[in-house]
């Protein structure tokens, strides 16, 4: 097996999740590609140290150029605040890195291209990990939808509820807040937790046409935990957004971190001419579908377990009828990434394909200023 040496760069809670990913997915993924924790980066020695301890990296750097400039490193995943993410991809790139990069590429469309110029002219393979796409229920539903089962597609519709930040005490700023913080995260729900959702629909149902929202902070000051002073809040806390697709379906969607008693409710429904499919986060291993050509006397919503042999990736796992779970979602972007490698055909979502999510972001946030229908920049 040919070795990957895997250098990360943060260790907060998508270091968790990919560095679980890392390790095992070789377990259950025949490849070619052997992932070696080779090294994490952060800036706190001590904490970094500890993370590799208890993850198994072999060495850890405390400068990322440092990290980039080594030899024995093959792909750096990026899992830093989004405003590092264009630096540390571009040096990436340039030092001849592949680059697995956490959601969202960017701050913004601009920056993205950047970052899209840099990997295309260094043609390092790339990815972006928008892990949603990989819970076995949604790719079945891609399956469903690209064998024309559900007919023309008319209408789009997604969520994703959060309340996690309905305290008026909690800080912005700092690790495991810098989601709060413009500077750091460059929108709040919109790139956060919708780009998932734009992400999945883009894969699902096309390209969009143009949107038109708004956006609400509802805590307009928070105590900046770098500073200590009390300063304005520039993020949105909540989006709601109608769209146009391409292909002609109306779309609504809705974000907020203010849905008291939703912790992580990603849901979308998508209703075609013949069938519609249903899915929903917390029950991530089941995926609703309706089929108006089953017979009347039995026509009904299946409620289909996504667990057995011949439904996605789930012959890599258990026997049929046990279901995997949140994590396994990145376990799959890294055993597509590897066979991309093998196969020469790149898995999803490339840097410019997550472009395309940039630019609805984009679109999104200046319609909400604006007030008016905006057009969704051209990622391609
Ligand atoms: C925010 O709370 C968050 O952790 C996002 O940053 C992730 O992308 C999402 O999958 C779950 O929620």
């Amino acid at each position: 097996m040919k070795p990957l040496r895997i250098g990360l760069i943060g260790y907060g809670f998508m270091g968790r999740t990919h560095s679980n990913a890392y390790r095992k997915v070789n377990n259950f993924f025949q490849l070619e590609h052997q992932c070696v924790l080779q090294a994490v980066c952060a800036r706190d020695a001590a904490k970094v140290k500890a993370f590799a301890e208890n993850w198994g990296y072999q060495s850890i750097e405390t400068d990322w150029r440092k990290l980039i400039a080594r030899e024995d490193i093959d792909a750096i995943d990026i899992c830093t605040p989004n405003n590092s993410h264009a630096e540390i991809a571009i040096a990436a790139a340039k030092a001849g890195k592949m680059i697995l990069c956490e959601k969202p590429l960017s701050m913004n469309g601009p920056e993205g291209r950047k970052m899209v110029a840099a990997v295309e002219k260094a043609k390092v393979p790339n990815i972006v990990w928008y892990n949603y796409r990989r819970v076995p229920a949604v790719t079945l539903a891609k399956q469903l939808i690209d064998e024309g089962r559900l007919g023309r597609i008319f209408h789009y519709r997604a969520k994703f509820l959060q309340d996690w930040t309905i305290s008026p005490e909690l800080p912005q700023g700092g690790a495991g807040l810098w989601r709060l913080d413009a500077k750091a995260a460059g929108s709040g729900v919109t790139g956060d937790l919708l780009a998932h959702c734009i992400d999945t629909a883009i894969w699902l149902n096309g390209g969009f046409e143009k949107v038109n929202a708004m956006t609400e902070t509802f805590i307009k000051e928070r105590k900046h935990t770098l500073t200590g002073k009390v300063e304005k809040v520039g993020i949105d806390d909540a989006c709601a957004f109608l769209a146009r697709f391409q292909n002609g379906s109306l779309a609504t969607f809705e974000s907020t971190r203010y849905a008291r008693g939703h912790k992580a409710l990603y849901t979308f429904e998508i209703n075609g001419e013949n069938a519609s499919i249903f899915w929903d986060l917390h029950d991530l291993h089941r995926l609703q579908y309706f089929d108006y050509r089953d017979q009347s006397i039995v026509r009904g919503w299946r409620n289909i377990h996504v667990s057995d042999g011949d439904q996605p990736y789930m012959k890599h796992w258990w026997v049929p009828g046990l279901q995997i779970g949140y994590e396994h979602s990145f376990v799959h972007q890294v055993a597509d990434f590897l066979k991309g490698l093998e196969t020469g055909q790149p898995a999803g979502p490339t840097f410019r394909e997550a472009l395309e999510t940039q630019f609805v972001c984009d679109a999104v946030l200046k319609s909400a200023k604006s007030q008016k229908w905006e057009k969704v920049a051209k990622a391609r």
